[in-house]
């Protein structure tokens, strides 16, 4: 009798836990044995490690722990060590990266000096964290395709934190650590900028961000879709007719019109991941560096109409000068 499986309810064949195949001569050994917990196969897969965390990992999360920690201490200083104050203003406390008048110099440490010292603990963990990523695919002889998106990401982050603050000539243009904080600094940094929604990068940076939300449920919908045919373990594909695959396509074909293959859907994922962060951090780059206003670039360009003329010419905020005749 052929049984309906899908996602929950596939048997699961209980077998020996497997290491995984063997290590390139150089690497460190795997920590931990496999263990089975069967509530996870319901998310993934049941078997849980062994992990390689190897001298990258280790060191990657040391210095990770140690930015983490530093912020951890700032905080709890800024609340008298007062470990309950701690956890109700917790969303409210913040490290700081140093005021204006320390430019890109080192400020002191209770005034910003911390923030530096933090990102660059932080900062240096995700760099080991990507040669990790890179180092495993390679071992595995796989290609970098991970390592390169979260690069994508590490761009982003890289700008926000470190390239921008350097081109502008001081810290206090960086992001600080906190959780409320970054959001108004994100705000902020949009105000201050005349409105980032006229920033083109920012708005491709969003197609990308939605595009990518679009795709993954058009492609995790359509896989679970043809999992009543076995889709997502699907061999015959290759060779056969009719196969789940072939009626995934097909159903795009006949309400779209057109087919993105099982190889290429792939490449759309990656790309529209990708070009997320790329975008966004072209946009954020250019702020405050080339354009000082984007709503005022936007009438220049054409892109958006000026205010209606009641108001009279529009000001430049950040100038005082007269920006653009309405
Ligand atoms: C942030 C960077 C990569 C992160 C990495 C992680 C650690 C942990 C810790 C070891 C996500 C590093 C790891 C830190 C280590 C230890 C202990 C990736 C990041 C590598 N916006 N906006 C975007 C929308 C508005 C503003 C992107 C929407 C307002 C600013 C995205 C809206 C204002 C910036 C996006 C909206 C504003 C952005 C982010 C709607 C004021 C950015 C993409 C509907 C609120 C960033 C060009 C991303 C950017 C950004 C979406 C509105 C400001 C597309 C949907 C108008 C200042 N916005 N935004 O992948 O790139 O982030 O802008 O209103 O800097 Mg926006």
């Amino acid at each position: 009798m052929i049984e309906y499986q899908n996602l929950f309810t596939t048997v699961r064949a209980a077998a020996p836990g497997h290491p995984g195949v063997a290590l390139p001569r150089g690497d460190l050994r795997r920590d931990g044995a496999p263990g089975r917990w069967p509530l996870l196969g319901r998310l993934g897969e049941a078997q849980i490690g062994p992990i390689y965390l190897g001298r990258l990992g280790l060191a990657s999360l040391m210095l990770g722990t140690v930015g983490f920690v530093i912020i951890g201490l700032n905080m709890l200083a800024s609340v008298d060590w007062n470990p309950i104050q701690f956890i109700r203003q917790l969303f409210w406390l913040s490290l700081d990266p140093p005021a204006p008048k320390y430019g890109l110099t080192l400020a002191p440490m209770n005034e910003g000096g911390w923030w530096n010292l933090a990102g660059l603990s932080i900062t240096v963990s995700v760099l080991l964290w990507w040669a990790r990523i890179y180092t495993r695919a390679r071992a595995l002889k796989l290609g970098t395709h991970v390592a390169w998106a979260f690069a994508a990401a590490i761009w982003l982050f890289l700008v926000l934190g470190l390239i921008r603050p350097v081109l502008m000539g001081s810290w206090s243009e960086a992001v600080p650590f906190g959780i409320f904080s970054h959001l108004d600094w994100t705000a902020a940094f949009s105000i201050r900028y005349g409105n980032l929604f006229y920033n083109p990068f920012h708005a491709l940076s969003i197609v990308f961000l939605y595009g990518s939300v679009l795709l993954f449920a058009m492609h995790g919908g359509t896989i679970l879709a043809v999992s009543r045919f076995g889709g997502e373990r699907e061999l015959e594909q290759i060779v056969d007719r009719g196969t789940a695959s072939e009626r995934a396509a097909l159903f795009w074909r006949w309400t779209m019109g057109w087919n993105a293959t099982m190889e290429s859907i792939h490449r759309w994922a990656w790309w529209f991941a990708v070009l997320c962060p790329l975008t966004g951090g072209i946009g954020i780059l250019l702020t405050g560096t080339v354009v000082d206003n984007w709503y005022l670039w936007a009438v220049q360009h054409g892109v958006a109409p000026p205010y209606p003329a009641v108001f009279g010419d529009i000001v430049d905020p950040a100038t005082g000068s007269l920006g653009v005749k309405p």
